[in-house]
């Protein structure tokens, strides 16, 4: 950073931080930078530099961090948050021997949530949403991605966006809305999937896309779900607008989803225990991100671990991320997915902090400006009281987090 760096009078000045940027050009561990601060200029991130180049003694714009840990705001970039009801008589049911295939067969798993989400008003799905993101946001997340996929049909998959946008617009984090109309076959197209993804493609999904309700197209690849050729058939649609793609793909078996991802050029592959190697070739030479969500691993109570060391091989950029959702990750905590990718998935704690950073930054297209902490990026970082970054996922049921900053302001609690 040049010496030339010139304070303005609007600026904040964090002093005393440890910081973890997750910025790979720092040749350290986390990106780790002790003595440096952070100069924050409206909403974004004007400098970081070493404490010595600053004078600020005369300068009243000073936050004393006191040695605590500061990372990048944390990174959602997998939810389904906004949904009617819940699934715990279905969990019993599962818990009493009955498999999540077998439950999604009867007609219950993602359609008991549907009816529970049609059946929903905009503002009771609007509250019972704003306490799920709150919870995320109270362990330092400041971006999430929130999906629909409970409504599937056009005037529920509005509501379910539109939720979305009310709480973008009211609450203190980033959002980026995702169209999942293609998460299930609703009953009323029951046996005719084919005539459910054509209502997708020349109904729901233009138009909600000129209403501006969503940024990305997502799909559930799988038998219990849609076909390989359903869903190409739907990344040509969403192509044909300059829409990015992305598929919950090889969760239940390998149906070779993510090679088609990697075709289209998608922002990521989530789930993917089933994932081959010529697929993670696919990803590799186009920079798709693997997203993990070991929640889900942990609640289906599955054995199949994704291809971790053959991501690393590959240098596949893996993210991690909770899934939240009713069925099978019924957990609003990104700590605990990061808890999770370690002692499910083996990922180092420097792969989890990245999945929850930098990875899930370029996960939702946001590389550039989110996920690090770094001069030019989004002022959004969260401030911890440990000693190492480790300890920021090491113990669950005390939240470490003391200060939320989102766009240059703190908001230790989301508003
Ligand atoms: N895979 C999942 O893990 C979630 N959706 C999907 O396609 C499950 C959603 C649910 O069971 O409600
Ligand atoms: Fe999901």
């Amino acid at each position: 950073m040049s010496k030339s760096f010139k304070l303005q009078d609007t600026d904040t000045v964090w002093i005393n931080g440890v910081l973890a940027t997750m910025d790979k050009d720092v040749d350290e561990q986390y990106g780790l930078l002790k003595d440096h601060c952070i100069v924050t200029r409206s909403d974004k991130i004007a400098a970081i530099l070493p404490k010595d180049q600053l004078n600020t003694t005369l300068y009243s714009h000073v936050i004393d961090l006191e040695g605590a840990i500061v990372t990048p705001g944390l990174i959602d970039c997998h939810t389904h948050l906004v949904f009617g009801g819940n699934r715990a008589q279905e969990w019993e049911k599962r818990l009493n021997g009955i498999s999540y295939t077998e439950i999604a067969k009867e007609g219950g798993g993602i359609n008991s949530t549907v009816s529970a989400t049609r059946t929903a008003d905009f503002g009771s799905l609007y509250q019972v949403s704003y306490k799920r993101l709150r919870a995320l946001a109270d362990e330092g997340v400041t971006t999430v991605e929130i999906k629909s996929g409970y409504g599937l049909d056009l005037a529920n998959e509005r509501k379910q966006l539109e939720v979305v946008r009310a709480l973008k617009n009211t609450c203190e984090v980033d959002i980026s809305p995702t169209l999942l109309s293609a998460h299930s076959v609703p009953p009323e197209y029951k046996d005719h999937s084919d005539e459910y993804l054509d209502e997708i493609c020349q109904t729901i999904l233009p138009t909600l896309w000129q209403e501006q309700l969503f940024e990305s197209v997502d799909v559930f690849c799988e038998n219990i779900a849609f076909s390989l050729a359903q869903t190409k058939k739907l990344f040509k649609t969403a192509q044909s607008l300059g829409i990015p793609v992305k598929a919950h793909a090889e969760q239940l078996s390998n149906l070779g989803c993510s090679a088609l991802v990697a075709q289209f050029n998608g922002l990521s592959v989530d789930h993917i225990e089933h994932l081959d190697e010529s697929s993670i070739a696919a990803l590799s030479e186009k920079r798709t991100i693997a997203t993990l969500l070991p929640c889900a691993f942990y609640f289906l109570k599955e054995t199949k671990v994704p291809p971790i060391d053959l991501l690393r091989q590959y240098k596949v950029p893996m993210a991690v991320s909770t899934d939240f959702n009713p069925g099978t990750s019924p957990f609003a905590s990104i700590r605990l997915a990061m808890n999770m990718a370690c002692t499910q998935f083996g990922l180092t704690p420097v792969e989890a902090l990245a999945g929850v950073t930098r990875n899930a930054a370029q996960a939702l297209g946001r590389e550039h400006t989110h996920g690090q902490l770094k001069a030019g990026y989004q002022a959004n970082f969260a401030v911890w009281d440990v000693q190492a970054p480790v300890e920021i996922f090491y113990e669950l049921g005390r939240n470490p987090l003391i200060r939320r900053v989102f766009n240059g302001k703190v908001s230790c609690l989301m508003k």
